[in-house]
């Protein structure tokens, strides 16, 4: 018999273990198969519950492999709120250097004052330095629908009859991206495939017919570089923004400190008072403090007053980073995973973030 897989996840649908992949009870199998989606998909759909289940690196790298063999276009999204995590440097070895096209989702969190061509240009930058070599670049809303025509019109023409993946880290938006396409070329309602906050929503394949070719969905990389990867699943909640970041405007005077929650904190060591402008998730709070106290402070706080911490049973010490910042104009503090500080002119900051997320300096984009 066939295996017939859940519509929303891709998992193989069985009747054996509710903690498992792809359950639905026996008693609501029957022979008409076709639009069945697994427990896990059900109530993430309607009621927003979410049922962990981790789908492994390993996992991961034997279903991303099947791609190596063939001959397809490979859609690759990135998160434009989190570049450095959502960037998977080795994707085209993964998937043995078939035509590439890389898509930079979620514009619609970055605020509008933010140039598109400035965007491209560091975005451009950021892959060339990583080696990610594609043949086009484009930005969207998969969310809002922005650009999503014109992407899919040039994503035909280069798949040319062949298969699309459309691959990327975990919670970038490729499933929401497909949905997107579905309804604006298929005349697909509703969404199909599960879409969720949280990560690991998608677990396998999912292939979906379009003309004589299919668009694959795939699970997303789970990535050490990811900083969602080492927080709780309500932690997420409060670095994602839902809608476009709006400045938060800290005038300081050095010898001040900006703490981001618990995750990150950036010291003004010295310079000229200015102005410190935030954009981060409007759920993330920020606390200042003088910098002869953030210590003691952090310390005090971390797991209480500076929400989020991290994942309780991960206590990642911050990690230092120390920039002189020499500049008539404005720079941008890049905290990767949370957002970005503007601030103008010269002045010099220490840094503090967690794990692999290391902080750098761009051009201010806005
Ligand atoms: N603001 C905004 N949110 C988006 C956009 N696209 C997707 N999202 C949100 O991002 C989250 C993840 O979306 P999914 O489509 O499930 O992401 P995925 O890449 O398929 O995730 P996995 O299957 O877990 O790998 C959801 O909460 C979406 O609503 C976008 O363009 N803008
Ligand atoms: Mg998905």
């Amino acid at each position: 018999m066939e295996e017939t897989r859940c519509i929303g996840c891709g998992s193989v649908i069985q009747s054996e273990s509710p903690k498992k992949a792809g359950f639905v009870p026996s008693s609501k199998l029957n022979d008409e198969n076709d639009d069945l989606i697994c427990r896990r998909c059900f109530r993430l759909k309607n009621y927003n519950e979410i049922l962990p289940l981790e789908i492994t690196k390993d996992d991961y790298l034997k279903i991303i492999h099947e791609i190596a063999k063939t001959d397809s276009l490979i859609v690759k999204i990135i998160d434009i709120f989190d570049i450095e995590g959502s960037l998977i440097p080795q994707i085209q070895k993964i998937t043995n250097y078939n035509d590439l096209i890389v898509v930079a989702n979620k514009r619609d969190l970055l605020p509008k004052a933010v140039k598109d061509s400035k965007l491209i240009h560091h975005l451009k930058k950021i892959l060339a330095d990583n080696e990610v070599k594609p043949q086009h670049l484009y930005l969207m809303s998969a969310l809002k629908n922005q650009n999503i025509d014109e992407i899919f019109e040039d994503i035909l023409r280069y798949a040319n009859n062949r298969d699309i993946y459309v691959v990327g880290a975990t919670n970038v938006g490729k499933s929401t991206f497909i949905n997107s396409l579905l309804k604006s070329y298929a005349g697909s309602k509703k969404d199909i495939i599960t879409v969720s906050s949280l990560a690991g929503t998608t677990l396998d394949f999912i292939k979906i017919p379009i003309g004589k070719n299919f668009i694959i969905d795939t699970p997303g990389l789970v990535n050490e570089n990811q900083i969602t990867h080492y927080m709780s699943t309500e932690a997420i909640k409060v670095v994602t923004p839902k809608k476009e970041v709006k400045p938060m405007v800290f005038q300081l005077d050095p010898g001040q400190t900006l703490f981001f929650g618990a995750l990150a904190r950036v010291d003004f060591v010295s310079g000229d008072k200015t102005s410190f402008i935030c954009y981060v998730s409007e759920f993330l709070k920020i606390h200042r403090t003088k910098l002869i106290n953030a210590d003691d402070f952090y310390h005090k706080h971390q797991k209480e007053l500076l929400t989020p911490p991290f994942k309780e049973d991960q206590d990642f010490p911050l990690k230092m980073y120390q920039f002189n910042i020499k500049s008539n104009y404005k720079t941008d503090i890049v905290l990767p995973g949370l957002g970005f500080v503007t601030v103008l002119g010269s002045c010099q900051v220490k840094v503090y973030t967690r794990i692999k997320t290391v902080p750098y300096l761009r051009e201010g984009l806005i």
